[in-house]
């Protein structure tokens, strides 16, 4: 019988003095942009080209001098162009689902995979998992880098993984009570599709054991953790992370709940301005910038991420010392330009989710009028609301409409559809359905 402990392990990591902490960055950055000048062709190229070298690199600040990597480089390389190991050190491959087109590749040494199985501990950690917990982790396994890299950290933390993988709702409703799972990791928008189904199915979540999600992979916002917490009264936990720096684990929030901590020994922020490229300073919110400091298989140095945040200034009350990005509301290309205005999908759904009688399953859907952009949204309502009197409903849809003026200054239609209505996902939630382009 494995002996629960009571307490998360501590990575000193975490908790280094700052100062240690920058000069172990410095000399990891050293290092890897001398591999990735030495081993890949593009960034050899991109460094000459702007007439840096890795000697230049005597600073920290000094990383603000190397040319930016973005997307497409990966596409362009495809598949295997920017690994800086041969293939007989390659131990992994992951890929990531593009929407259109070739994916992009993404590879691991062996001690690449510790290093992430290391940051996806410390993670579950910071979350307040240790070993003695259940962790039935619903992220797919696959070429999504979601399920064994949650699985690798689980196993470090000495917790007991249920491997169970994405879908297939009431077969994970039926482990999670047989087994007593404590903690879930899956996308938010799953989660509030299996507390539906757990609802119609008469389970009441509160009196399992689970007590701790972990979601991510996609954005949601605050009204959506307070939604998930008073169904559930389960702890809603934020991290973060994306395919072409390790996958999940490159940033997670605390007990505090309060920011995401990077794993900046391992992944070096900045914040830049995403049109002039730019370096802001911490508290400005801009785009984030990622340098992976020890990645052997395919160094990421200055990684555009396209996600919008900004740095914390204050230390966390956690006492790590590694510092905080503030939750990732939205990327600087889910931009909607609507009638002239810049929309996020995540302003609408802290709106809506701010209103009563409001499930929170719902769709963004984009289409042309007479030449014109439109945008509708469309909300799924408890069976009570929408059996209720046409006049309790219209009281409800103009309730919405004020809420989504409120934030977006526009008028937005809505449309109550009935529950079940907008298909629900077992991964990424796809928010925005654009019929534009088929007209
Ligand atoms: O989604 C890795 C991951 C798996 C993260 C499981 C967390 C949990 P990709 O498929 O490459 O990797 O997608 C990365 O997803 O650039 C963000 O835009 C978005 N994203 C990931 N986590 C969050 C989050 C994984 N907590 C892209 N909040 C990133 C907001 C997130 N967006």
């Amino acid at each position: 019988m494995k002996k629960p402990a009571h307490e998360s392990p501590v990575s000193a990591t975490d908790f280094l003095p700052k100062d240690k902490l920058r000069k172990l960055q410095l000399d990891r950055l050293k290092k890897i942009v001398l591999r990735a000048y030495e081993r890949t062709d593009l960034y050899k190229k991109r460094m000459k080209d702007k007439g840096i070298f890795p000697g230049d690199i005597k600073s920290l600040e000094d990383i603000r001098h190397l040319p930016f990597t973005i997307k497409n480089d990966l596409r362009d390389t495809y598949p295997f162009g920017l690994f800086a190991s041969p293939m007989s050190e390659i131990v992994r491959l992951h890929a990531s689902s593009g929407t259109t087109g070739k994916p992009i590749v993404v590879a691991y040494t062996k001690e690449d995979i510790d290093i992430w199985t290391d940051s996806m501990m410390r993670t579950f950690a910071a979350c307040g998992l240790h070993s003695g917990d259940v962790i039935q982790n619903a992220y797919g396994y696959g070429l999504f880098t979601g399920g064994l890299g949650a699985h690798y950290g689980a196993e470090k933390l000495g917790a007991t993984v249920i491997p169970i993988s994405g879908g297939n709702t009431e077969r994970q409703l039926m482990i999670m009570q047989d087994f007593g799972s404590t903690a879930v990791c899956c996308t938010p928008s799953y989660f509030t599709f299996l507390l539906e189904r757990a609802h119609e199915l008469k389970i009441d979540i509160r009196k399992l054991p689970l007590r701790a999600g972990i979601f991510g992979a996609e954005p949601w916002t605050e009204e959506m953790r307070v939604h998930i917490e008073k169904t559930s009264g389960v702890k809603a936990y934020d991290i973060y992370g994306l395919s072409e720096i390790t996958g999940p684990g490159v940033g997670s929030e605390c007990e505090m709940q309060n920011g995401l901590h990077i794993f900046e020994d391992y992944f070096y922020p900045e914040i830049i301005d995403p049109e002039t490229g730019k370096a802001l300073l911490d508290g400005k919110e801009g785009e984030l910038v990622l340098t992976t400091l020890c990645k052997q298989a395919m160094p990421m140095i200055r990684y555009r991420t396209r996600d919008i945040t900004m740095i914390m200034p204050e230390q966390c009350r956690c006492g790590r010392t590694i510092r905080r990005i503030r939750r990732i509301s939205r990327r600087s290309d889910d931009m909607l330009i609507i009638r002239g205005v810049n929309i996020f999908p995540s302003q609408i759904e802290s709106a809506i989710l701010a209103v009563e009688g409001i499930l929170p399953h719902y769709q963004i859907v984009l289409s042309k009028e007479k030449g014109l952009d439109n945008i509708e949204v469309q909300v799924e309502v408890t069976e009570k609301v929408f059996s209720d009197k046409v006049r309790a409903l219209e009281d409800l849809q103009s309730k919405l409409m004020q809420a989504l003026e409120n934030v977006t200054s526009i008028r937005i239609g809505v449309r109550l559809v009935a529950h079940q209505t907008i298909k629900r996902s077992e991964g990424k939630a796809k928010r925005v359905i654009d019929l534009r382009k088929q007209n």
